[in-house]
């Protein structure tokens, strides 16, 4: 065994092509790792062939970390286990990431796992891989973990935050090699470099993960650490980049004076999701002259009365205000709407489709997703939707089609036609992006215009785009290729 070696892989996140984004995930536990001495591979299924990953268990190392969102990513990521198993099936799997951390005990009941990091992961792994080169086969200090030990699954206390000013820049070590690869194959359109300025926040909204993983707490980078980084970032070839922030902004009371004209000073291009209410006409300016293109909001819902009950910490004076603010820009712009909460009515989701219109008359051209709501675990409407009847997946398997387009809630009397109206709201007005020259609109133009045409009459029958749909997401390979010709 290769006792100083550990693998990290992270499977395919999204069916859809243009969502291989760089895996921070895996990179920041891998270079704290590195920081320590360990060696350390990675896996990255959306720029590598299964071919590494099966060297690199071939190689025996310590232990292979997986790392997992809930819903589609758990299928690519059980499809890994499984391989591991079959190769070498005394090989420890450790689970990490969003879904691992909110359901850590029934991870841990299956059979494809052996450890689960809840939370951050950096200093929990580290303490493993510690324990374990020394041969101990009892873990019960170590703060974070999940293991078991003779038949029996223990969770260990959660571990206290990390400083993450003191975290290593993702990208050195082995994880430049991720990027540079990143960097070669996105050309000009290096929309998928991710970068994290913060960690967490504040805000308490009722789908989202923070309220329990980072418990509403926002830590920040202090500016010379962000500045060092992103100064790092451009040397290796980057010229545009995501912020991975849970919410850009949310813990800094400097923008102004301080990151934005950081970022303009190093020139990035960048993108950010933000919270509508945060602009102000001085804030678009700064965003504009600082080389964001492109910024996303969730705004959710039309409705106080909803907007309240999922504590968005919103209303719907402060959207509009927002919309004026930004329509007046030239910044390239996502609302995200949510339709299939709890105790929606016709009626309500109604207003919430007639909202999508008046934000594009507002700001033309702005993209505005309708998302199905999906009851994720480790969120404050999980435990709602529970009391309302929706019965979770029993076993770790079980999530892996938890998705907005498949997802049927027990108070929704049509699902079928909450997910037509997520695709249809993906192809007219998310898709146009698409049609840019000759053969993409030749090819995907009569889609969007029949788009466009169910979205003016609200007409979701014989919805036969599901099927282009299901065959776009189970296929991505194919249409990753249409993509690239399409893209030129
Ligand atoms: C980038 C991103 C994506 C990318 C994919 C990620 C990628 N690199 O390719 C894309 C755009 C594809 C994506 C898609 C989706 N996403 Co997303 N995404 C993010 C985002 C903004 C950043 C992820 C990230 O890298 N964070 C930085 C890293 C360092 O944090 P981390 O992943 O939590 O990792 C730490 C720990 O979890 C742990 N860890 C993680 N992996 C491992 C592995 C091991 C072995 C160990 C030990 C530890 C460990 O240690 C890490 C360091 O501390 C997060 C929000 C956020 N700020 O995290 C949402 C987030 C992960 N996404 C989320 C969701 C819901 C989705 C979608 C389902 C949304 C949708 N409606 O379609 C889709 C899934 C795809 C699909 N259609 O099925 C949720 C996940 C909630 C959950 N229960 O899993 C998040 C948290 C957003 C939110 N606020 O709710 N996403």
């Amino acid at each position: 065994m290769n006792k100083n070696l550990i693998v990290l892989a992270y499977a395919n996140a999204s069916p859809f092509p243009y969502h291989a984004w760089t895996p921070l995930a895996i990179l920041s536990v891998g270079s704290y790792l590195e920081k320590h001495g360990m060696e350390v591979e990675y896996f990255d299924a959306r720029i590598h062939k299964i071919e590494r990953f099966k060297e690199l268990v071939r190689r025996k190392p310590l232990m292979i970390g997986l790392s997992t969102m809930t819903c589609f990513q758990i299928k690519n990521t059980l499809t890994l286990a499984k391989l591991v198993r079959k190769m070498d099936s005394s090989m420890p799997l450790v689970w990490g990431g969003t879904h691992p951390s909110m359901m850590a005990g029934q991870t841990l009941e299956s059979d494809l796992v052996d450890f689960v990091v809840k939370g951050e992961g950096e200093q929990t792994l580290l303490e493993l891989v510690q324990a374990m080169q020394q041969g101990r086969d009892e873990y019960s200090d170590i703060a974070g973990l999940g293991w078991k030990s003779k038949g029996r699954n223990i969770l260990n206390p959660d571990r206290d935050f990390l400083d993450i000013e003191d975290l290593p820049f993702p990208y050195d070590g082995k994880g430049k090699d991720i990027l540079l690869e990143y960097v070669r194959r996105s050309g000009d359109t290096l929309e998928n470099i991710g970068y994290e300025s913060s960690r967490g926040c504040p805000h308490k909204c009722g789908f989202c993960y923070n309220v329990f993983f980072h418990k509403n707490v926002c830590r920040v980078k202090s500016i010379e650490k962000v500045r060092t980084e992103l100064l790092k970032l451009k040397a290796l070839g980057v010229n545009k980049m995501t912020f991975y922030d849970d919410t850009f902004l949310a813990g800094r009371k400097d923008a102004m004076e301080e990151i934005l004209p950081l970022l303009k000073e190093i020139d990035f291009k960048w993108i950010a999701n933000v919270r509508i209410n945060t602009f102000t006409p001085e804030l678009l300016k700064k965003f504009e002259e600082s080389g964001c293109v492109y910024i996303f909001f969730g705004v959710e819902s039309p409705d106080d009365e909803v907007l309240k009950y999922i504590k968005k910490g919103q209303n719907r004076r402060l959207i509009d205000e927002g919309i004026k603010v930004i329509s007046q820009g030239n910044i390239p712009t996502l609302y995200s709407l949510m339709i299939g909460l709890p105790g929606e009515t016709d009626e309500m989701m109604n207003r919430t489709l007639d909202f999508a219109d008046e934000i594009r008359r507002r700001h033309p051209g702005a993209e505005v997703p309708i998302q199905p709501y999906v009851p994720l675990p480790g969120t404050l409407l999980y435990a709602e939707a529970l009391k309302l009847g929706f019965k979770p997946p029993t076993h770790l398997e079980g999530w892996k089609n938890f998705t907005n387009d498949e997802v049927e809630n027990p108070w929704i009397k049509n699902p079928r036609l909450l997910h037509a109206i997520y695709i249809n709201s993906f192809m007219a007005f998310r898709y146009d992006r698409f049609l840019k020259n000759f053969w993409s609109k030749i090819i995907f133009g009569p889609l969007h215009a029949l788009s466009m045409w169910r979205w003016k009459n609200r007409n979701y029958k014989f919805f036969v785009e599901i099927y282009l749909y299901l065959i776009y997401k189970r296929t991505g390979g194919f249409f990753i290729m249409l993509e690239k010709l399409i893209k030129g």
